[in-house]
């Protein structure tokens, strides 16, 4: 290995134990289509596409080539009161893949910023329709909804949040669906827990009052905190709650979008179209940041038609909102999506990818298996009184092995890009076989 020409101190890190992280790095160096190579020559299989977002695979050409065209002829332009061809297009391609009825879409940097987005229009409607004093968000326990004070509020994971005393007011949160008695090695969507849904109804109106509620959020697959499957008829039933009581459903498809789960958006595959969809990552396969908002023609009729004429109707937007690297990159990768039917690729091949997982039940500490799609999890049992070191073993040896998979907690996490084979299955789920059987 060459020595280092860069120093590792005065990056701080994102979600990441900076001082274990420095004492031993781990460098990646270069990527093309399911691997990347570390810094140490080794090639290393990508089992969580980046982090849920490589969906097309590294280094793909016609993106890169998209993105170098773009920079050459457009490299920016003002994005409030102006425009360029790249937004347009990328948004009508956008729309085109949401489920029908969902036809407006609004562009930002990521994820987190998307679901901020996506809250401030569910207010933004509200008042417009002169229901101002709508104005609860509600999300779910163990939900994700990245990092900025809206995500943060509305998700439900304590250490994300328990160091900012000031999230949000005026937020509550729904009951995670995850039950390991109930619920363990299902293959696909859960029989038991619809019922957990109708807490929207018992608790969470019988205490606020629908009348004060402005947006349910959450994301139709959890992805951050363990692939939790919706169970068979949850989604469907807080569709049912949200329509009888006028709050509007969001799905937060920042990962579930762009064919994780063999549609394009978790909203087809399930059946039940939300009022808005967020959506990242995978929109530009993160070649360049990017996410967005789609939008019922309602909504943006609502908020957009009751401005005056003249007036900027949202008082929101970003620099970088649209930004054409972006959105070339945007096209390219919804084109290369289409040409190679990579959503329906994802259908073929989850059949073998369940099979493949499933086949580690009763390797020693695995407490649970669970998947939909492309995406998922190995719940291990935790080391006594020593929370997550399972997990981050398991992480660690898998690396070292030439395997790239995702730990939260005791829970491994995999979402391979969408051009995983079967034999790169095998090696993704064999390596992590062999190393379970080997940890203590
Ligand atoms: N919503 C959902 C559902 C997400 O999964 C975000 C919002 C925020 O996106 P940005 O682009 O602001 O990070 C996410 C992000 C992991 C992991 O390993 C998951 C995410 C990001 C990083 C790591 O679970 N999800």
């Amino acid at each position: 290995m060459k020595p280092r020409d860069y120093d590792l101190d005065a990056l701080w890190l994102p979600f990441t134990a900076n001082r274990q992280f420095k004492s031993a790095p781990r460098i990646l160096v270069s990527a093309k289509d399911m691997h990347y190579m570390a810094e140490d020559g080794r090639r290393v299989l990508d089992g969580t596409a980046g982090l849920w977002c490589v969906n097309a695979g590294h280094c793909r050409t016609p993106i890169i080539e998209a993105i170098q065209r773009q920079a050459e002829t457009l490299d920016y332009s003002p994005l409030f009161q102006m425009g360029h061809p790249g937004e347009f297009r990328a948004a009508e391609l956008v729309a085109a893949l949401a489920p029908a009825g969902l036809d407006h879409v609004f562009f930002v940097n990521s994820g987190s910023e998307a679901v901020d987005t996506a809250l401030k229009i569910a207010l933004a409607y509200h008042r417009a329709r002169g229901e101002g004093h709508r104005n609860v968000l509600i999300g779910r326990e163990r939900g994700y909804h990245g990092v900025g004070f809206g995500g943060m509020s509305v998700g439900g994971i304590p250490a994300n949040r328990k160091a900012y005393g000031s999230t949000l007011g005026r937020v509550d949160h729904l009951p995670h669906t995850h039950d390991l008695e109930h619920n363990a090695f299902t293959r696909g969507q859960p029989a038991w827990g619809a019922h957990l849904a109708e807490a929207l109804e018992t608790r969470i109106i019988a205490l606020h009052d629908a009348s004060n509620i402005a947006a349910v959020i959450v994301e139709p697959v959890a992805g951050s905190t363990g692939v939790l499957v919706p169970p068979r008829g949850y989604l469907e039933k807080l569709r049912a709650i949200c329509d009888r009581h006028g709050l509007l459903l969001i799905f937060d498809e920042v990962i579930t979008g762009f064919g994780r789960t063999g549609r394009a958006f978790a909203a087809d595959t399930f059946g039940v179209v939300p009022d808005m969809i967020t959506f990242a990552k995978g929109v530009t396969s993160a070649t360049v940041p990017m996410g967005g908002v789609i939008v019922r023609h309602e909504i943006y009729d609502t908020v957009v038609n009751n401005a005056p004429p003249g007036m900027v109707e949202l008082f929101h937007g970003y620099t970088y909102s649209g930004h054409p690297l972006a959105t070339a990159a945007a096209q390219a990768t919804l084109a290369l999506y289409h040409e190679e039917k990579l959503f329906d690729r994802v259908r073929e091949n989850a059949p073998h990818f369940e099979n493949a997982l499933h086949a580690l039940k009763g390797v020693r500490n695995v407490v649970d298996i669970r998947n939909f799609g492309l995406m998922a999890a190995i719940e291990l049992d935790p080391v006594a009184g020593k929370p997550g070191a399972r997990g981050f073993a398991a992480f660690l040896k898998c690396f070292e092995l030439g395997v790239l998979t995702r730990v939260t907690g005791d829970i491994i996490a995999l979402s391979p890009p969408l051009i995983i084979n079967r034999a790169q299955i095998d090696e993704l789920v064999g390596t992590i076989g062999g190393v379970l059987r080997g940890l203590d």
